[in-house]
């Protein structure tokens, strides 16, 4: 059987602008601990960490809900957290209460961070990228991915998870010039990392930038949306040709600065973003992608099935790809994600 060529990849051709009916369709958090295969597996891994960098078993928990469901992307299983790892950072994670970091603080704590261990820690991801790009089905496309730099910042200066980013706000606003020198070597940590994931296989790239919605209009323009044009920018002169997704959850109304300055081929829009605005001021310039409520998808039934055809008919005109507003919630019932991709499938 001969390959089909990528362009015949129904996510791929959404990302080159076109109106695909029906939308391609995958979901953040595709792979995760709604599904019994994959606590079967995580349980014998020896940590999360482990998990990431065990190429069999990363492969395997990718490949789990392309089986049952036919998405049309698998999204590389891996962390954004293992970015700070492999520049040097101790970062575990314990059961129950997610990421630990020994927190950056001062110039002092940059002194470990540096980019020379990155290609040797991170080659086991490499490795699960090469295995799954031999493995999904010639239709399916496969997708690398990375944290943006602010949102990983703020996981390294917190230490962890973070309500309010204190820590990390009073060093980006107070004393920038060192924030800034995070940011950069998060741009060039960022840049290497996603460029190799592309060398072995990877056709698509999501910067997940999960806490962008936290900063007031003038920070996100220099936290968010500045390092995320470099870091596009630098991926598209080293690897022209490949499209970049961006996600700058929470930004409101600054999704339309960001889709204008950075480059970036196509924007996952979270829950709370009226498609209505989407569709008039972002569509005619990005493909979209999302943007079903994840709680949806656990309360099912009709009230399901209508927030699915509200997306579908508002979004679907234009180069859309059909996901979720956020990652897929531990709880979710594994048969409504089912009833999903049925209903998905079955738009005209
Ligand atoms: O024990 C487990 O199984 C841990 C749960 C888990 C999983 C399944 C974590 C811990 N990370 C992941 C995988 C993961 N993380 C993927 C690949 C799987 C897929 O999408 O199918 C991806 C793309 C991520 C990205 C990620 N990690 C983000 C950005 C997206 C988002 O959800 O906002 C963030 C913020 C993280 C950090 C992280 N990883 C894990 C935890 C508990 C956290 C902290 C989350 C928080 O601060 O709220």
């Amino acid at each position: 059987m001969t390959e089909p060529s990528p362009s015949s990849k129904p996510f791929l051709r959404a990302l080159k602008g076109e109106a695909v009916v029906p939308p391609p369709c995958w979901l953040m958090r595709q792979a995760g601990r709604y599904l019994p295969e994959y606590r079967q597996v995580r349980a014998t891994a020896n940590g999360f960490l482990d998990l990431c960098y065990s190429p069999g078993k990363a492969t395997e928990v990718t490949l789990q809900p392309l089986r049952r469901y036919g998405f049309d992307a698998a999204i590389l299983f891996s962390d954004i957290l293992v970015v700070p790892h492999a520049l040097g950072q101790a970062v575990t994670f314990r059961e129950g209460e997610g990421p630990c970091l020994e927190p950056v603080r001062l110039a002092k704590d940059f002194a470990g961070l540096t980019l020379s261990g990155l290609q040797g820690r991170l080659r086991p991801v490499f490795e699960t990228v090469k295995l799954l790009s031999a493995a999904i089905p010639p239709s399916t496309a496969l997708i690398g991915f990375a944290g943006a730099p602010w949102t990983v910042a703020t996981y390294m200066v917190e230490g962890g998870s973070s309500k309010d980013f204190v820590e990390t706000k009073k060093m980006a606003y107070g004393q920038p010039e060192l924030f800034g020198r995070l940011i950069d070597l998060l741009v060039d940590a960022s840049a290497e990392y996603l460029i190799a994931q592309i060398d072995n296989g990877a056709e698509a790239l999501q910067l997940f930038d999960s806490w962008a919605g936290a900063l007031p209009e003038d920070q996100f323009a220099r936290w968010v949306i500045e390092p995320t044009r470099r870091l596009v920018e630098r991926i598209k002169q080293a690897r022209p040709g490949i499209p970049v997704i961006g996600f700058p959850r929470g930004a409101g109304a600054l999704y339309l600065p960001f889709v204008e300055q950075t480059g970036v081929d196509a924007v996952s829009l979270d829950t709370g973003i009226p498609l209505d605005w989407a569709v008039k001021t972002l569509q005619p310039k990005v493909t979209l992608q999302g943007n079903l409520d994840p709680v949806m998808l656990i309360a099912g039934g009709a009230a399901l099935d209508s927030a699915i055809e509200r997306i579908l008919s508002i979004c679907s005109k234009g180069p859309f790809i059909f996901n979720l507003g956020h990652g897929i919630l531990p709880s979710t019932p594994p048969e409504n994600v089912a009833r999903l991709i049925e209903k998905v499938k079955a738009w005209s």
